[in-house]
């Protein structure tokens, strides 16, 4: 008998285990990002649940009509954003919740405040539920800059602020990947115990890749920088085989294969839209903290993506982020670009 892989499997890493263990290696802490975090795993199991009886809706009733006992049904995405945003709340340990699904920042009541800044997208990739793709939750999280008192410029502030970022995948298992700051780790929900178990310790994304990821679709408008790249991974000059295309267009999972796979995942700005299309603060930060902590990169066209300061909460931002020599290339093919 494997005794090894046997303890393995009776002496499980759970999420909660593994945070309190992290707590632990600080003396001071209060355990309060432990309770948060526990709220956030609870909209992440939430939301998985509600994913995965998606398929089932017809039966029930789409999501926004009127299900069999004329109960009007919730779009997915925007229960998504109710359990979220109750969860945080409930904690006890927010103040200012930015969600993709709300127009404007949402400042917790005094009484139920606590120092963390949480922002997220509850349900990214959306148009894919109907058709069973790989969607998820991507969230980062900020301290209060000083003080009590909370301002919006608390969430304004730059990625690398960053206390702490994850995601958690709705595919065909329920993945949960976190950093803290001191890399990188991957859960998976094992659904008979309702418990995230550490399965993907300390990734670590290959320093070259072989698959690029984009939507072509948009290759009139783009950039010079960002259409030779492409045609850089099709036709290589230096004799390496031409990399291969994966796009999934929904940005958890396409983030999630580069980062266990290597390569690289771009949304650029293009003609029709300067300022690309994914969102700085729940989209572009997070999966760049995550980025930089794997040992990838993660390059707007002009500077470190970490290094940006937002001036809006919904603001976009172009974005390649992967491997690192990959990331190296397309900043080498910017930087030619401003030369000439
Ligand atoms: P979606 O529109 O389905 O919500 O920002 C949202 C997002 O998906 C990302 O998850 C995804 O990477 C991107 O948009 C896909 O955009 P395109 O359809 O333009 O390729």
């Amino acid at each position: 008998m494997d005794h090894a892989a046997e303890a393995m499997k009776t002496d499980l890493m759970t999420i909660t285990r593994f945070v309190l263990n992290e707590q632990s290696k600080h003396p001071e802490s209060r355990g309060d990002f432990s309770i948060l975090l526990s709220h956030i795993v609870l909209g992440c199991k939430f939301v998985c649940a509600a994913v995965n009886k998606a398929g089932l809706a017809k039966l029930i009733g789409l999501a926004g009509e009127t299900n069999v006992q004329g109960e009007e049904q919730k779009k997915l995405d925007v229960l998504s954003n109710e359990v979220f945003v109750k969860a945080l709340v409930s904690s006890g340990r927010t103040c200012i919740l930015v969600s993709e699904e709300d127009e404007e920042a949402i400042f917790v009541e005094p009484s139920k405040r606590g120092k963390y800044c949480v922002v997220f997208d509850p349900l990214d990739g959306s148009s894919n539920i109907d058709c069973g793709v790989s969607i998820g939750t991507i969230f980062g999280v900020y301290m209060l800059k000083d003080g009590d008192e909370s301002r919006l410029e608390d969430v304004l502030q730059p990625g690398k602020n960053m206390l702490a970022a994850g995601y958690c995948m709705y595919g065909s298992s329920c993945t949960f990947v976190l950093s803290t700051g001191s890399g990188l780790n991957g859960f998976t929900l094992d659904p008979s115990l309702g418990e995230f178990i550490l399965t993907h310790p300390d990734i670590k994304i290959p320093k070259k890749g072989k698959i690029y990821s984009v939507n072509e679709g948009n290759a009139k408008n783009w950039d010079g920088p960002t259409a030779k790249f492409v045609e850089k991974c099709k036709f290589p000059k230096d004799g390496s085989p031409a990399k291969s295309l994966r796009y999934i267009g929904s940005m958890v999972a396409d983030v999630h294969r580069t980062l266990l796979y290597g390569g690289v995942f771009l949304y650029p700005a293009d003609k029709k839209s300067p300022s690309g299309k994914l969102r700085v603060l729940y989209e572009v930060f997070p999966m760049s903290f995550l980025m930089e902590q794997a040992g990838g990169q993660s390059f707007t066209g002009k500077e470190r993506a970490l290094d940006l300061v937002p001036k809006k909460i919904h603001e976009r931002s172009p974005i390649f982020l992967g491997s690192y020599d990959d990331v190296e290339e397309i900043k080498a093919l910017y930087a030619a670009e401003e030369k000439a």
